[in-house]
């Protein structure tokens, strides 16, 4: 497989393989960009071209059957769409390694700084650089295919992958749900 330069093909093969990991919704971001977020560490991206950015779809009923507020089932969701991150991105991790590419996976919901709530890197700037989607009234990534029902998770690799251009901000007077009609 060839990795030496910007691969359109292998890119599209890549996606295809991540979407058989059970990705929903796969986007490629330079990296350069991102070292604008506050990083942890801040070297983080330092020998990474590129950012995968993933998303799984929730299952709309939990969100519709919440009175206000969480509750057991949105917990049990919650874990198990993190956990099905986590396990997206470690093997797309490794699949790109075995191609011969530098590749790190960045959990899905991991805090780093307890005081001022940080992660490593921020999924919904990720996301929102690689075209998922955009950063909507409630400050989530909004997707046109699901609305903000999505749950993200990042890949850093230096892998030749052909990047995503970010998508237009759709909000206008809509809320999430016309997004979804
Ligand atoms: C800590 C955290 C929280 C904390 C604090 C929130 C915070 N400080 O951001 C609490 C517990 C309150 C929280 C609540 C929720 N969270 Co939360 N949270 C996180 C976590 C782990 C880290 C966020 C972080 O580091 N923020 C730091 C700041 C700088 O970044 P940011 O707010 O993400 O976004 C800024 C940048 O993206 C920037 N930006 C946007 N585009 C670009 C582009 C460029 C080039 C640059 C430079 C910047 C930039 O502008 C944004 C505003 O400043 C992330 C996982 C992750 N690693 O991203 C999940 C995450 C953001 N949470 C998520 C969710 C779903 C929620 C909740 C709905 C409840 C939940 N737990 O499920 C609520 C929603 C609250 C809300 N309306 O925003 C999802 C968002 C999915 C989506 N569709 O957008 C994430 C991505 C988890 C995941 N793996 O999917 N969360």
């Amino acid at each position: 497989m060839k990795t030496e330069a910007v691969n359109s093909d292998y890119t599209a093969e890549i996606k295809e393989r991540i979407r058989g990991l059970g990705a929903d919704l796969v986007g490629v971001a330079h990296t350069e960009p991102l070292k604008e977020l506050r990083l942890d560490p801040p070297d983080l991206l330092d020998n990474f071209t590129r950012a995968v950015s993933m998303a799984v779809r929730l299952p709309a009923a939990v969100f519709e059957e919440l009175p206000g507020r969480p509750t057991p089932v949105y917990k049990s969701v919650y874990q198990t769409a993190n956990a099905m991150l986590d396990q997206i991105a470690f093997r797309a991790a490794v699949m790109l390694q075995d191609h011969g590419n530098y590749s790190m996976p960045v959990a899905a919901s991991q805090v780093l700084d307890q005081e001022n709530w940080y992660a490593a890197i921020s999924h919904k700037a990720v996301a929102r650089m690689a075209g998922l989607g955009w950063q909507g009234k409630n400050l989530l990534l909004i997707t046109p295919q699901y609305g903000s029902r999505v749950r993200l998770v990042t890949v850093l690799t230096n892998a030749p992958l052909s990047v995503d251009a970010p998508l237009k901000n759709r909000c206008g007077n809509c809320d999430q749900g016309d997004v979804l009609k």
